[in-house]
């Protein structure tokens, strides 16, 4: 929210305040500018620059009953950097709970993840599949 208080030299007084981009008109005075005196000026306010941060994307490893277990840790281990210890706890949570979130990125390099995973799984014959989804 930009808010402006316009006023002459008698006091009269405007407010001016809103969110975007604004503009008064006003009329300038000799002490802006001798050759402007009695023009009319604009003041404007400009919009916040929006500095939003780029969505982020969830890796979802899903279970299915027939990927051996060691071919789930390679690939957490291969793909998404994780230990031994930690491909394992995360493998373990895709078993029992049915999926997990495997890793957090922008959506090309999410994309690019999943659709690796899925590939690298058909070409060894498992049924390993992978999805992304936007974080809330
Ligand atoms: N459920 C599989 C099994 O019992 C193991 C597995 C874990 C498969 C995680 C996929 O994303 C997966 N062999």
């Amino acid at each position: 929210m930009d808010v402006f208080l316009l006023h002459d030299e008698v006091g009269n007084r405007a407010r001016l305040s809103g969110s975007g981009s604004m503009k008064a008109a006003v009329r300038l005075s000799a002490a802006d500018d001798p050759d402007l005196e009695g023009d009319i000026g604009v003041i404007e306010a400009l919009d916040d620059p929006e500095l939003k941060r780029p969505p982020m994307f969830k890796v979802i490893l899903l279970n299915d009953d027939y990927t051996p277990m060691e071919f789930v840790v390679h690939i957490l281990e291969n793909f998404f950097g994780m230990n031994r210890e930690k491909a394992t706890q995360i493998m373990l949570v895709v078993h029992s709970e049915g999926s997990a979130v495997v890793g957090i990125y922008p959506r090309d390099i999410a994309e690019t993840k999943s659709e690796q995973v899925n590939a690298y799984a058909q070409e060894n014959n498992h049924p390993l599949v992978s999805t992304v989804e936007i974080t809330d």
